[in-house]
């Protein structure tokens, strides 16, 4: 039977071009494979078909402008089931007609949307009411009270049956906040197998050489810094972790995700010199990187490769990308790439930490998402580096209520088990009282204190309490440990949040900063500097953590390592052999990814002839040949942030669907279209909203796919160029040291490319910023021969050399036609290395200017130059320069190689030897500022002048902007007579000819000052 394939609903657009034939007559197609690609002037798709079957025909070429309902061809169709079509009556002309209409009717293109699920009905009679009558009475009791004692007093009431059911063990939240008191009652802990003591002692023993490489450190070099009183807060979070929770990475396993707080640092070096990971020699060189084996002061990646997974230093990176993570790896998940094997993400955050908008940013993300893969640990030693993080109130609390309001499941360690009796004593209520009454500045003041401050300032508040601990001594109350320390409490903690399911969950456990350091730092306000100790605080900690070392190796600050046969030493290995290994610890097993063969971007090298389009335009072509190639489709993860209608990507949606792990519950409103908004559990594209920051986190957590979950990945995140570097500079840094590969693209970039957004949107100096990072390549191209040559590149040294650094390529908005690639053998390296001639005028022979131009602004330097030979006679060679950035490294390397060494013949940099035996002076744009070009100012020996767009951006068209920044090709042609007239090759009557024909106003201030 023969069907007729017709052009769907493509939305708004009518007349689109026809680009690609992608089937041919005689050839077998399934459903859904891609027929036909139509570009309109801001997007391209692909359509595919709606029948399986034999191409008979095709009714359309190259170069058609087609509509919704024509014709693209007919197909024998095999499917019978799905073809909806009627056979055409041969009989009478009125049939045929009626048939026609008919099929169009019905073959017009209807997406696949899966119906909608019947949602379930939910239950609204009681069906959890196991006795009726009984629930008759309390209620009837309430509206007794409310009608003899009023509405307080009912409010009251069932105020303190909730806190009631709450200490009962009824643990569903009624309200923001429970008491202040541990979340999982004693009943209901579970309790940990490890051998307690050895477990203390191995504990005492990594506080002890976590605080003595810090002081070490610090004896030799005092500038070196370093902290003792956050790890000696956090040490027992982290030690029932790693005894007992956290599972390594091996051949059989992913591994657990931790993101260790930056700077506990020293603690986890510590434990890897007890697992035979770390040496002396290593820990002595704390801090001191310069030479090979030293240890990093915090967590990087770059640093230590083969140790650190996560840089966490920077406040609030952390806590995002560890939701971002958890988030991915399902996205891998549910996209079939890896297996669903229980991995979980911990990440360890300070409580002054969560005050950064990052850390509390995306939680509602990870509730959302229902990230049950996801634990966050919160230390709450209740101060951060100047003081207290809310002495006037309660951090735990505080964060306990935004946390429930987003969703988590939350559970608080507030108390050690010390506690236990005295709260199951308390029956009147009234230690509980004082413990929420008491704001966390008195409870850092007491920690700093001793136990008869203790029983005076906090017991001694009401008769009950001072009576609950009247056969307590001074000793006893100061043993009243916190939740954050009592590894019972945490174990529990933690076995109750690896089981949690719908949900993500954050243990908030209450610790003391500097714990155990006594007058040399417990609790006092400059604990987090502290990172000297005296012989007295180092002999006082050592006392109270019973490390069994003498006087004598105290004074010398030993390190304490029992033997290989001592029981800790064998209890740890034991131990993290059983978790499957170390942690952290950095490794890769992904395959690489085979850079698609070169001719995939063959028709990029063609020229465009007449038809123009934007450069963001053509890599979203390239993407879209990208998803053809085997090795590479799937393994393509498009980031971005609410702007995929703005790049002309809205086909990606139904070609591969949004990530969505739910599905799609309804029915798109744009359902019958082409571009139709298509989000599925096993989606491609992360579709972020308007969230910058998220869409970075996601590109870093699928740029170090390679070693995290052992898969190499290519992130491609399309953004705004100005909300790129600027906005998320510090996420792109973190990248960086995570040693992230992958794709930016800076779309929309450049200052004057954008016209009507203005100020805050347009971008003069993201490759600056961009310049900064040492690992980041980055790119400004013209045309599309060049975007595909360097995007080419980008996969075979990121994906397929598997080279750590990643590609920042910027893309404009401004559609012009694009030439064929120069036949010139050396054009490709010249595309890469940063320079290449891209034209030459060489008419005259008398003089000459070089002209090199970046981005939106080479083909002003191109018509400017064709202005100075036709109307002056003056010859110039043009440059594309697609990185300026490039340029200026190969310059510093060549330089200093040079210096230092004088005897030998110097090497040529890129720019010398493109520029150096050329003629004439050299003027030199790009739509960033001046600084862009002037970076390879030092490498040529002529006279080299700049423009560029310094100062704010405004909105105006793309003419007024360049005139405005003065890189038109009027002043291109101004600009350059005047710079000859100054080398003295021509007379100045030129230049000031031109100012006055171009009407140029030599009063107008510098643009940086308007
Ligand atoms: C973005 C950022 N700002 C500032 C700092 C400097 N800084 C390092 S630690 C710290 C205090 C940390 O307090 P908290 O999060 O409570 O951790 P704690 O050491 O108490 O566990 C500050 C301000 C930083 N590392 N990152
Ligand atoms: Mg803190």
């Amino acid at each position: 039977m023969t069907v007729k394939l017709l052009v769907p609903d493509i939305g708004d657009f009518e007349k689109v071009e026809v680009i690609e034939l992608l089937v041919k007559e005689g050839q077998e197609i399934k459903k859904n494979d891609p027929v036909i690609t139509i570009e309109s002037d801001k997007s391209s798709v692909e359509i595919p078909s709606i029948f399986s079957g034999k191409i008979e025909s095709i009714k359309v070429k190259i170069g058609d402008k087609v509509s919704k309902g024509d014709l693209i061809l007919n197909i024998s169709s095999s499917n019978q089931s799905s073809s909806t079509s009627k056979v055409i009556p041969k009989d009478t002309e009125n049939l045929i007609q009626e048939a026609e209409n008919a099929l169009k009717k019905t073959q017009e293109y209807k997406p696949q949307i899966k119906k909608k699920e019947k949602s379930e009905i939910i239950q609204v009679i009681k069906d959890g009411d196991i006795d009726p009558l009984e629930t008759n009475e309390w209620l009837e009791s309430l509206s007794a009270v409310i009608e003899k004692d009023g509405n307080q007093r009912a409010h009251y009431l069932i105020k303190e049956l909730i806190n009631e059911a709450y200490m009962e063990g009824v643990n569903i939240p009624y309200t923001q906040n429970t008491p202040y008191i541990n979340t999982i009652p004693v009943n209901e802990e579970k309790k940990s197998s490890g051998d307690q003591n050895i477990e203390r002692r191995i504990r005492s023993l990594i506080r002890w050489n976590a605080a003595a490489m810090v002081v070490r450190a610090n004896k030799k070099f005092p500038e070196l810094g370093g902290h003792i009183g956050t790890f000696a807060s956090a040490a027992t979070l982290y030690d029932v972790g790693m005894n007992h929770f956290w599972r390594a990475k091996n051949n059989k396993f992913g591994g657990d995700l931790v993101y260790f707080q930056g700077h506990s640092a020293p603690g986890m070096y510590a434990r890897a010199f007890l697992e035979g990971r770390l040496n002396e020699k290593q820990l002595d060189s704390f801090r001191q990187e310069v030479n090979p084996g030293g240890l990093s002061s915090y967590p990087h990646p770059w640093l230590m490769p083969n140790f650190w997974q996560f840089p966490t230093v920077s406040m609030g990176l952390g806590p995002m990308l560890a939701i971002y993570q958890a988030r991915y790896m399902k996205y891998l998940i549910n996209r079939g790439l890896i297996k669903d094997e229980g991995r979980k993400v911990w990440a360890f955050l300070g409580d002054g930490e969560m005050d950064e908008p990052e850390s509390l940013g995306a939680i509602g993300l990870a509730a959302r998402e229902k990230l049950d893969n996801l634990i966050f640990v919160v230390n709450c030693n209740l101060q951060r580096l100047d003081g207290p993080v809310r002495g006037n109130g309660k951090i735990i609390q505080e964060l306990e209520g935004i946390f429930r309001g987003a969703g988590w499941n939350v559970i608080k360690v507030i108390w050690g088990s010390y506690w236990d009796s005295l709260l199951a004593n308390d029956k009147t209520g009234h230690l509980v009282k004082v413990m929420n009454e008491t704001v966390d500045g008195e409870y850092q003041a007491m920690k700093a204190r001793d136990g008869s401050y203790v029983r005076e300032k906090f017991f001694g508040k009401y008769p009950e309490t001072n009576e609950l601990v009247s056969s307590l001594s001074d000793k006893d109350i100061w043993r009243l440990n916190r939740g954050g320390h009592d590894p019972h409490k945490v174990f529990a903690a933690y076995d109750k949040a690896s089981k949690n399911v719908g949900s993500p969950t954050v243990v908030i456990a209450k610790t003391i900063k500097g714990y155990g350091m006594g007058k040399g730092g417990e609790s006092v306000n400059t604990t987090h500097q502290t990172k000297k100790l005296d012989i007295d605080d180092l002999m006082y900690y050592r006392d109270r953590f019973d490390v069994p070392l003498t006087d004598q190796q105290v004074k010398n600050i030993e390190y304490y390592k029992p033997d290989q046969n001592s029981p800790e030493i064998k209890y740890i290995k034991e131990k993290r052999l059983q978790l499957g290994g170390f942690i952290p610890e950095r490794t890769t097993y992904a395959k690489p990814i085979k850079a698609p063969p070169k001719d995939i971007f063959d028709n990029m090298k063609v020229s465009t002839g007449t038809k123009e389009m934007s450069t963001t335009m053509a890599l979203v072509r390239m993407l879209t040949n990208l998803l053809r190639d085997k090795n590479v489709a799937p393994r393509l993860v498009p980031i971005i942030p609410d702007e995929a209608r703005t790049f002309g990507m809205e086909g990606f949606f139904q070609k591969i669907g949004i990530y969505a792990h739910e599905g799609q519950k309804y029915e798109p409103e744009d359902s019958a279209q082409l571009s139709s908004y298509r989000e599925e559990k096993s989606g491609q594209v992360l579709e972020e909203g308007i969230n910058e920051a998220g869409a970075m986190s996601s590109w870093i957590a699928a740029g170090t796919s390679y070693t995290n979950h052992d898969i190499e990945m290519i992130p491609i995140y399309l953004f705004y160029s100005m909300f790129g570097f600027q906005r998320i500079g510090d996420f792109a840094w973190a990248g960086a040291d995570s040693q992230s590969r992958g794709f930016l693209i800076g779309a929309t970039a450049g200052r004057t490319t954008l016209a009507g957004e203005g100020l805050q949107h347009q971008d003069g100096h993201s490759h600056l910023l961009a310049s900064t990072i040492p690992n980041c390549v980055s790119y400004d191209p013209t045309f599309h021969y060049e975007l595909a040559v360097i995007f080419r590149e980008g996969l075979r040294r990121m994906h397929e050399k598997k080279e750590n650094v990643f590609f920042y390529i910027t893309t404009m908005n401004e559609n012009y036609s694009h030439p064929s690639m120069p036949k010139d053998k050396s054009c490709e390296e010249g595309i890469l290395k940063g320079m290449y001639k891209i034209k030459e005028f060489n008419k005259y022979k008398k003089t000459k200017i070089q002209f090199l131009g970046s981005g939106a602004i080479l083909r002003e330097m191109i018509a400017g130059a064709e202005i100075l030979q036709k109307e002056y006679q003056i010859d110039s060679e043009v440059w594309s320069v697609t990185s300026f950035n490039e340029l200026r490294r190969d310059g510093l390397e060549v330089e200093r190689y040079n210096l230092l060494n004088p005897d030998k013949e110097p090497k040529k940099s890129f720019v010398e030897k493109c520029l150096g035996k050329t003629e004439g002076p050299i003027l030199a744009a790009s739509d960033y500022m001046r600084m862009n070009s002037d970076q390879i100012r030092p490498y040529v020996d002529k006279s080299f002048y700049s423009l560029g767009t310094d100062g704010f951006g405004r909105s105006d068209t793309r003419k007024n902007l360049r005139k405005f920044f003065e890189v038109d090709k009027e002043h291109v042609v101004t600009y350059g007579l005047s710079i000859l007239a100054k080398e003295q090759l021509i007379a100045s009557k030129y230049a000031k000819e031109a100012i006055k024909k171009y009407k140029i106003d030599t009063n107008k201030p510098m643009p940086t000052k308007l």
